[in-house]
Protein backbone atom coordinates (compact mmCIF):
# COMPACT_ATOMS: atom_id res chain seq x y z
CA UNK A 1 0.00 0.00 0.00
CA UNK A 2 2.61 2.54 1.25
CA UNK A 3 4.44 1.90 -2.29
CA UNK A 4 1.70 2.96 -4.15
CA UNK A 5 1.25 5.73 -2.27
CA UNK A 6 4.53 7.43 -2.69
CA UNK A 7 4.64 6.02 -6.49
CA UNK A 8 1.47 8.16 -6.76
CA UNK A 9 3.05 11.28 -4.88
CA UNK A 10 5.69 10.81 -7.10
CA UNK A 11 3.89 11.25 -10.50
CA UNK A 12 1.77 13.91 -9.17
CA UNK A 13 4.53 15.92 -8.30
CA UNK A 14 5.91 15.21 -11.93
CA UNK A 15 2.85 15.90 -13.63
CA UNK A 16 2.79 19.42 -11.53
CA UNK A 17 6.60 20.57 -12.49
CA UNK A 18 6.16 19.27 -15.72
CA UNK A 19 2.76 21.54 -16.16
CA UNK A 20 4.06 24.33 -14.58
CA UNK A 21 2.04 24.39 -11.82
CA UNK A 22 4.43 23.53 -8.89
CA UNK A 23 6.20 26.29 -7.70
CA UNK A 24 9.87 26.64 -9.17
CA UNK A 25 12.73 27.16 -7.50
CA UNK A 26 13.23 30.65 -8.19
CA UNK A 27 9.48 31.74 -7.32
CA UNK A 28 10.19 30.03 -4.21
CA UNK A 29 13.10 32.25 -3.12
CA UNK A 30 10.95 35.44 -4.48
CA UNK A 31 10.23 38.45 -2.67
CA UNK A 32 6.34 37.77 -4.20
CA UNK A 33 5.01 36.39 -7.57
CA UNK A 34 2.99 39.21 -9.70
CA UNK A 35 0.84 38.01 -12.90
CA UNK A 36 1.09 41.06 -15.32
CA UNK A 37 -1.38 41.31 -18.04
CA UNK A 38 0.29 43.88 -20.95
CA UNK A 39 -2.30 44.82 -23.20
CA UNK A 40 -0.54 44.87 -26.11
CA UNK A 41 2.99 46.05 -28.12
CA UNK A 42 1.60 48.90 -30.13
CA UNK A 43 3.26 51.93 -29.53
CA UNK A 44 7.14 52.68 -28.11
CA UNK A 45 5.60 53.89 -25.22
CA UNK A 46 4.23 50.36 -24.50
CA UNK A 47 7.31 48.35 -25.30
CA UNK A 48 9.21 50.70 -23.16
CA UNK A 49 6.59 49.94 -20.01
CA UNK A 50 6.94 46.03 -20.54
CA UNK A 51 10.43 46.27 -20.43
CA UNK A 52 11.00 48.88 -17.28
CA UNK A 53 8.26 46.11 -15.60
CA UNK A 54 10.72 43.29 -16.71
CA UNK A 55 13.80 45.12 -15.64
CA UNK A 56 12.57 46.17 -11.92
CA UNK A 57 11.03 42.72 -11.40
CA UNK A 58 14.58 41.14 -11.46
CA UNK A 59 16.04 44.07 -9.14
CA UNK A 60 13.46 43.85 -7.13
CA UNK A 61 13.31 40.16 -6.89
CA UNK A 62 9.75 39.34 -8.07
CA UNK A 63 8.79 36.40 -9.79
CA UNK A 64 6.99 37.58 -12.82
CA UNK A 65 4.80 36.16 -15.07
CA UNK A 66 3.82 38.82 -18.10
CA UNK A 67 1.44 37.98 -20.48
CA UNK A 68 1.14 40.07 -23.78
CA UNK A 69 -2.93 40.32 -24.74
CA UNK A 70 -1.82 41.46 -28.16
CA UNK A 71 -4.53 44.35 -28.29
CA UNK A 72 -7.65 42.30 -27.10
CA UNK A 73 -9.04 42.44 -24.03
CA UNK A 74 -10.69 39.16 -23.88
CA UNK A 75 -6.96 37.57 -23.39
CA UNK A 76 -6.07 39.95 -20.71
CA UNK A 77 -9.18 38.66 -19.02
CA UNK A 78 -7.99 34.93 -19.80
CA UNK A 79 -4.73 36.02 -18.41
CA UNK A 80 -6.25 37.05 -15.05
CA UNK A 81 -7.73 33.75 -14.85
CA UNK A 82 -4.64 32.30 -15.21
CA UNK A 83 -2.87 34.44 -12.81
CA UNK A 84 -6.10 33.45 -10.14
CA UNK A 85 -5.55 29.78 -11.30
CA UNK A 86 -1.87 30.02 -10.60
CA UNK A 87 -2.47 32.34 -7.04
CA UNK A 88 -0.46 34.57 -7.80
CA UNK A 89 0.51 36.89 -4.73
CA UNK A 90 -0.71 40.06 -6.63
CA UNK A 91 -1.94 40.71 -9.94
CA UNK A 92 -1.67 43.80 -12.28
CA UNK A 93 -2.20 44.92 -15.43
CA UNK A 94 -3.03 47.89 -18.13
CA UNK A 95 -6.90 48.00 -19.00
CA UNK A 96 -6.77 48.23 -22.54
CA UNK A 97 -10.15 50.01 -22.23
CA UNK A 98 -12.51 51.02 -19.20
CA UNK A 99 -15.18 48.99 -19.09
CA UNK A 100 -16.18 45.37 -18.93
CA UNK A 101 -13.52 44.13 -15.79
CA UNK A 102 -15.87 43.45 -12.98
CA UNK A 103 -16.77 40.14 -13.26
CA UNK A 104 -12.96 39.30 -13.54
CA UNK A 105 -12.13 41.20 -10.73
CA UNK A 106 -14.27 39.97 -8.99
CA UNK A 107 -13.05 36.79 -8.67
CA UNK A 108 -9.96 37.81 -8.49
CA UNK A 109 -11.63 39.75 -5.07
CA UNK A 110 -12.89 36.05 -3.92
CA UNK A 111 -9.91 34.73 -4.40
CA UNK A 112 -8.55 37.05 -1.86
CA UNK A 113 -5.85 38.44 -5.04
CA UNK A 114 -5.10 42.12 -4.82
CA UNK A 115 -5.50 43.71 -8.01
CA UNK A 116 -2.73 46.73 -9.03
CA UNK A 117 -3.97 49.24 -12.49
CA UNK A 118 -0.74 50.20 -13.92
CA UNK A 119 -1.07 53.19 -16.47
CA UNK A 120 -4.69 53.01 -17.54
CA UNK A 121 -7.73 52.75 -15.52
CA UNK A 122 -10.94 51.25 -15.43
CA UNK A 123 -14.69 52.06 -14.96
CA UNK A 124 -16.33 50.40 -12.07
CA UNK A 125 -18.81 50.66 -9.24
CA UNK A 126 -17.08 48.36 -6.98
CA UNK A 127 -13.92 50.49 -5.82
CA UNK A 128 -12.50 47.53 -3.85
CA UNK A 129 -12.13 45.75 -6.65
CA UNK A 130 -8.69 47.20 -6.88
CA UNK A 131 -6.13 48.53 -4.39
CA UNK A 132 -4.15 51.07 -6.36
CA UNK A 133 -3.96 52.88 -10.15
CA UNK A 134 -0.23 53.53 -11.09
CA UNK A 135 -0.36 55.53 -13.74
CA UNK A 136 -0.23 59.42 -15.35
CA UNK A 137 -3.07 61.92 -15.10
CA UNK A 138 -4.24 61.98 -18.60
CA UNK A 139 -6.68 64.63 -18.03
CA UNK A 140 -3.59 66.93 -16.92
CA UNK A 141 -1.74 66.22 -19.75
CA UNK A 142 -4.74 66.92 -22.25
CA UNK A 143 -4.81 70.38 -20.37
CA UNK A 144 -0.85 70.70 -20.58
CA UNK A 145 -0.82 70.07 -24.32
CA UNK A 146 -3.93 72.64 -24.81
CA UNK A 147 -1.96 75.21 -22.58
CA UNK A 148 0.89 75.12 -24.86
CA UNK A 149 -1.00 75.67 -27.84
CA UNK A 150 -3.00 78.82 -26.31
CA UNK A 151 0.84 79.93 -26.02
CA UNK A 152 1.56 79.60 -29.11
CA UNK A 153 -1.20 81.34 -30.55
CA UNK A 154 -0.43 84.43 -28.78
CA UNK A 155 3.22 84.14 -30.97
CA UNK A 156 1.29 83.81 -34.00
CA UNK A 157 -0.73 86.27 -33.75
CA UNK A 158 -3.61 84.82 -35.56
CA UNK A 159 -7.61 85.33 -34.86
CA UNK A 160 -8.49 81.87 -36.08
CA UNK A 161 -6.69 78.67 -35.45
CA UNK A 162 -8.14 75.67 -36.78
CA UNK A 163 -7.24 72.07 -35.53
CA UNK A 164 -7.75 68.29 -36.40
CA UNK A 165 -7.31 65.80 -33.38
CA UNK A 166 -6.16 62.13 -34.13
CA UNK A 167 -7.52 60.18 -30.74
CA UNK A 168 -6.21 57.36 -29.31
CA UNK A 169 -8.03 53.45 -28.44
CA UNK A 170 -11.76 54.21 -28.57
CA UNK A 171 -12.64 54.22 -24.27
CA UNK A 172 -9.30 53.79 -23.65
CA UNK A 173 -8.53 56.37 -20.22
CA UNK A 174 -6.27 57.96 -22.17
CA UNK A 175 -7.81 58.43 -25.09
CA UNK A 176 -11.05 60.14 -23.24
CA UNK A 177 -9.19 62.14 -20.62
CA UNK A 178 -6.82 63.59 -22.92
CA UNK A 179 -9.52 64.75 -25.74
CA UNK A 180 -11.39 65.82 -22.28
CA UNK A 181 -8.06 68.48 -21.21
CA UNK A 182 -7.46 69.24 -24.22
CA UNK A 183 -11.35 70.78 -25.31
CA UNK A 184 -11.99 71.93 -21.81
CA UNK A 185 -8.49 74.05 -22.13
CA UNK A 186 -9.38 75.20 -25.70
CA UNK A 187 -13.05 75.55 -24.80
CA UNK A 188 -11.99 78.92 -23.88
CA UNK A 189 -10.92 80.33 -26.30
CA UNK A 190 -12.72 81.72 -29.60
CA UNK A 191 -9.77 81.41 -31.90
CA UNK A 192 -10.04 77.77 -31.36
CA UNK A 193 -12.15 75.44 -34.02
CA UNK A 194 -12.08 71.93 -34.26
CA UNK A 195 -12.61 70.59 -37.98
CA UNK A 196 -12.67 67.21 -36.73
CA UNK A 197 -11.49 64.28 -34.33
CA UNK A 198 -10.73 61.02 -35.90
CA UNK A 199 -9.80 57.84 -34.10
CA UNK A 200 -6.28 56.29 -34.63
CA UNK A 201 -6.14 53.43 -32.22
CA UNK A 202 -2.60 54.58 -30.61
CA UNK A 203 -1.41 53.04 -34.20
CA UNK A 204 1.40 54.16 -36.78
CA UNK A 205 -0.30 53.08 -39.84
CA UNK A 206 -3.79 54.27 -38.40
CA UNK A 207 -1.88 57.89 -37.62
CA UNK A 208 -1.45 57.90 -41.39
CA UNK A 209 -4.70 56.69 -42.73
CA UNK A 210 -6.08 59.61 -40.20
CA UNK A 211 -3.95 62.12 -41.50
CA UNK A 212 -4.61 61.25 -45.32
CA UNK A 213 -8.43 61.59 -44.57
CA UNK A 214 -8.16 64.83 -42.67
CA UNK A 215 -5.61 66.19 -45.51
CA UNK A 216 -7.97 65.04 -48.31
CA UNK A 217 -11.01 66.98 -46.04
CA UNK A 218 -9.51 69.96 -44.96
CA UNK A 219 -6.25 70.80 -46.83
CA UNK A 220 -4.94 74.13 -46.18
CA UNK A 221 -7.61 74.99 -43.74
CA UNK A 222 -5.12 72.68 -40.93
CA UNK A 223 -3.46 74.84 -38.83
CA UNK A 224 -3.09 72.27 -36.25
CA UNK A 225 -2.89 68.63 -35.94
CA UNK A 226 -3.06 67.56 -32.03
CA UNK A 227 -1.94 63.63 -31.68
CA UNK A 228 -2.88 61.76 -28.53
CA UNK A 229 0.56 59.57 -28.96
CA UNK A 230 3.81 59.25 -31.14
CA UNK A 231 3.01 56.77 -33.28
CA UNK A 232 0.05 58.39 -34.80
CA UNK A 233 2.30 61.60 -34.94
CA UNK A 234 5.03 59.40 -36.86
CA UNK A 235 2.36 57.96 -38.99
CA UNK A 236 0.79 61.30 -40.02
CA UNK A 237 3.78 63.66 -40.44
CA UNK A 238 5.17 62.01 -43.74
CA UNK A 239 1.42 62.33 -45.29
CA UNK A 240 1.48 65.73 -43.96
CA UNK A 241 5.15 66.18 -46.31
CA UNK A 242 3.65 64.58 -48.95
CA UNK A 243 1.71 67.63 -50.37
CA UNK A 244 4.04 70.04 -49.98
CA UNK A 245 3.55 70.77 -46.22
CA UNK A 246 5.98 71.33 -43.35
CA UNK A 247 5.00 70.13 -40.01
CA UNK A 248 5.74 72.39 -37.34
CA UNK A 249 5.93 74.88 -39.52
CA UNK A 250 2.39 75.20 -41.65
CA UNK A 251 0.73 73.36 -38.99
CA UNK A 252 1.88 73.62 -35.70
CA UNK A 253 1.73 69.12 -34.52
CA UNK A 254 1.30 68.67 -30.86
CA UNK A 255 2.21 65.16 -29.34
CA UNK A 256 2.10 62.73 -26.79
CA UNK A 257 4.62 60.14 -24.56
CA UNK A 258 7.91 61.44 -25.29
CA UNK A 259 10.30 58.68 -26.69
CA UNK A 260 13.65 59.11 -28.11
CA UNK A 261 12.40 59.14 -32.12
CA UNK A 262 9.94 61.95 -31.33
CA UNK A 263 11.83 64.29 -29.31
CA UNK A 264 14.39 63.20 -32.12
CA UNK A 265 11.74 64.57 -34.46
CA UNK A 266 10.72 67.82 -32.21
CA UNK A 267 14.65 68.47 -32.20
CA UNK A 268 14.42 68.91 -36.17
CA UNK A 269 11.88 71.24 -36.10
CA UNK A 270 8.81 69.35 -37.49
CA UNK A 271 6.92 68.58 -33.81
CA UNK A 272 6.38 71.39 -32.21
CA UNK A 273 5.58 70.08 -28.51
CA UNK A 274 5.69 66.75 -26.75
CA UNK A 275 3.74 66.24 -23.87
CA UNK A 276 5.80 63.46 -21.84
CA UNK A 277 3.81 60.16 -20.65
CA UNK A 278 6.46 58.18 -19.07
CA UNK A 279 6.36 54.41 -19.02
CA UNK A 280 8.96 53.92 -16.75
CA UNK A 281 6.15 52.53 -13.85
CA UNK A 282 8.34 49.41 -13.40
CA UNK A 283 9.30 50.66 -9.93
CA UNK A 284 6.65 52.01 -8.11
CA UNK A 285 4.75 49.13 -9.63
CA UNK A 286 7.20 46.78 -7.59
CA UNK A 287 7.69 48.93 -4.95
CA UNK A 288 3.64 49.14 -4.71
CA UNK A 289 3.00 45.16 -4.73
CA UNK A 290 5.71 44.66 -1.42
CA UNK A 291 4.47 47.06 0.00
CA UNK A 292 0.89 45.15 -0.45
CA UNK A 293 2.32 41.78 0.73
CA UNK A 294 4.22 43.41 3.89
CA UNK A 295 0.57 44.55 4.55
CA UNK A 296 1.84 48.14 4.46
CA UNK A 297 -1.26 50.73 3.24
CA UNK A 298 -0.53 52.31 -0.39
CA UNK A 299 -2.42 54.93 -1.97
CA UNK A 300 -4.91 54.26 -4.59
CA UNK A 301 -3.94 56.90 -7.24
CA UNK A 302 -0.26 57.48 -7.34
CA UNK A 303 0.39 59.41 -10.60
CA UNK A 304 4.54 59.99 -11.89
CA UNK A 305 6.01 63.14 -12.44
CA UNK A 306 5.68 64.24 -16.27
CA UNK A 307 6.57 67.46 -18.07
CA UNK A 308 6.24 69.03 -21.65
CA UNK A 309 9.10 69.35 -24.21
CA UNK A 310 8.61 72.20 -27.10
CA UNK A 311 10.02 74.25 -29.23
CA UNK A 312 10.98 76.47 -26.28
CA UNK A 313 13.15 74.35 -24.98
CA UNK A 314 16.70 73.84 -25.22
CA UNK A 315 17.01 70.43 -25.32
CA UNK A 316 20.47 69.70 -26.14
CA UNK A 317 21.31 68.64 -22.50
CA UNK A 318 18.24 66.05 -22.60
CA UNK A 319 19.36 62.86 -21.34
CA UNK A 320 18.67 59.52 -23.48
CA UNK A 321 14.45 58.52 -23.18
CA UNK A 322 15.26 54.84 -22.64
CA UNK A 323 12.24 54.46 -25.03
C1 LIG B 1 -0.69 56.18 -21.96
C2 LIG B 1 -0.70 54.88 -22.67
C3 LIG B 1 -0.88 55.11 -24.12
C4 LIG B 1 0.30 55.82 -24.76
C5 LIG B 1 0.31 55.19 -26.10
O1 LIG B 1 -0.26 56.01 -20.67
O2 LIG B 1 -1.75 54.06 -22.20
O3 LIG B 1 -0.99 53.84 -24.75
O4 LIG B 1 0.16 57.22 -24.80
C6 LIG B 1 0.04 53.75 -25.74
O5 LIG B 1 1.51 55.32 -26.79
O6 LIG B 1 -0.36 53.03 -26.82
Amino acid sequence: MKKRLAAGLISVLCFLTLSGCAPRQQELQAALVLGFSQLGSESSFRIGNTRDIEDKAKRYGVSLMMDDANQKQENQIKAIRRFIAYRVDVIAFSPIVEEGWDNVLTEAKQAGIPVILVDRTIQTSDRELFVSQIGADFYEEGVMAAEYLLKKADDLGKDQLRLVEITGTENSTPMKQRHEGFMDTIAKDDRMVLLESVNGDFLRSRGAECMRYLLDRYGDEIDVVFSHNDEMTMGALPEIEKLGYRPGKDMVIISIDGGQEAIDILREGKINCIVECTPMLGSILMETALALKAGQSIDHEIHPEERVFSDYDDLSALPPRGY
